[in-house]
């Protein structure tokens, strides 16, 4: 039902307007609107704290339909999902979960995740944004990079070094408010692919965020960071697993009706062996995705299962797409066919929440430990 759901939704909602939006650089807001009502927007959350209660399998299906058709759509559903929801019911105060998870998993409003700055990307420990301790509060200052609803969102989950001399155990999380003075929306990345999501960067000049509003104890800011991304690589794997099965079914469907040398070009083996692999790929994608989520909602480990269902989808992603506009041939190089804005969507699942090179280093160490 769940995957009727958001089939339906996808192909009714998200799929008119998703060339324009890509175009203009659109930002989907009625859309996302729309999915906060369907209760898109906070899936997993416990429905005391007005999420649906559903499970991390159900969410990747969901995340897998939606993306087939519109990864700028799919990836503000996946933040606010996977890392401020996600980290604020598990993570935050009872008086953080009533104030600002209910409001974002009733898609009131939007989260946003601020971790990555100029000049830490992959290094995340390497933090600059500083978090004063005053007392009663802190004083946030300093600049974030590439954040996802970085204009659209309300509320923000940010990270920052309050004592430098503890490195990454000095770094705290806080959610912040975009009214609050000294907050300042930065300029608009113009993106490669999904051009509609809506990524800026972020200042801090001397904002000062109360001291309920950080989450943990002092010093629990990169643990929760790494914890959260942990669970969001599996929202990107189902991501990138939506990226490339929807391309996979736009170049089936090509190949059945165009025809060269006198049959479809299906009946040439050339691209039926094409198809063979897309499909292959495809479905290796899903049950690694699905492995990582079953793992989550089993509440046992699963670090490196989503790094594995994260790098494998996000590189499948990249193959499959670029594979599809092959066999559309010059069709595929023009906006019309869908297949080169998935080729170009593909691209940001090998890089955002860890690279594909961090995912092998996840995985590596686990695998080098076990
Ligand atoms: N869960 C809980 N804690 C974790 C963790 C996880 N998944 N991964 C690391 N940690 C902890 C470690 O236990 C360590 O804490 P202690 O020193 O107290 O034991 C601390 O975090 C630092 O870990 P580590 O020493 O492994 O740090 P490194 O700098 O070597 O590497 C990586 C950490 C590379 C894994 C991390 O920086 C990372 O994931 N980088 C990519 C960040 C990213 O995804 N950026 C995208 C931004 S969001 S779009």
């Amino acid at each position: 039902m769940i995957q009727q759901a958001a089939r339906d939704f996808a192909q009714s909602e998200l799929l008119p307007g998703v060339i324009e939006r890509d175009n203009k650089q659109q930002f989907p807001a009625e859309q996302i609107r729309k999915m906060g009502e369907l209760g898109f927007m906070g899936m997993m959350v416990d429905p005391k704290y007005g999420g649906g209660g559903m499970d991390n399998l159900s969410y990747v299906i969901a995340m897998e339909e939606l993306s087939k058709v519109d990864a700028s759509a799919s990836v503000a559903m996946s933040v606010n999902n996977s890392l401020v929801c996600w980290g604020i019911e598990k993570y935050g105060s009872e008086e953080q979960r009533q104030k600002y998870l209910v409001p974002l998993a009733t898609g009131q409003k939007l989260g946003a995740f601020c971790l990555s700055e100029p000049e830490a990307g992959s290094d995340a420990t390497s933090q600059r944004t500083t978090a004063e301790f005053k007392g009663d509060h802190y004083v946030l200052n300093g600049n974030k990079n590439w954040i996802t609803n970085g204009n659209t969102a309300d509320y923000y989950v940010v990270m920052a070094q309050t004592d430098k001399e503890l490195g990454h155990r000095g770094i705290n999380a806080f959610i912040v408010e975009k009214s609050w003075d000294g907050f300042v929306v930065g300029k608009k990345e113009d993106k490669m692919g999904i051009r509609g999501s809506d990524t800026h960067s972020i200042m801090f000049q001397d904002v000062k965020v109360p001291l309920e509003n950080r989450i943990g104890e002092d010093g629990f800011g990169f643990k929760f960071a790494m914890k959260v991304l942990s669970g969001g690589r599996i929202g990107i794997a189902a991501q990138a697993l939506g990226i490339a099965a929807g391309a996979f079914e736009l170049a089936t469907k090509y190949s059945k009706e165009r025809k060269a040398f006198g049959k479809t070009i299906s009946q040439h083996q050339a691209i039926a062996f094409k198809l063979a692999d897309m499909a292959t790929q495809v479905e290796a994608a899903r049950l690694l995705t699905y492995k990582a989520a079953r793992l989550k909602d089993a509440g046992k480990p699963f670090d490196m299962e989503s790094a594995m269902a994260k790098l494998h989808a996000s590189e499948t992603a990249m193959k499959v797409t670029t594979e599809a506009v092959q066999v559309h041939g010059g069709y595929g190089f023009v906006k019309e066919y869908h297949v080169e804005r998935l080729m170009r969507d593909a691209k940001i699942t090998q890089i955002y929440e860890g690279t594909s090179e961090i995912q092998r280093l996840v995985i590596s160490r686990a695998v080098l430990d076990a």
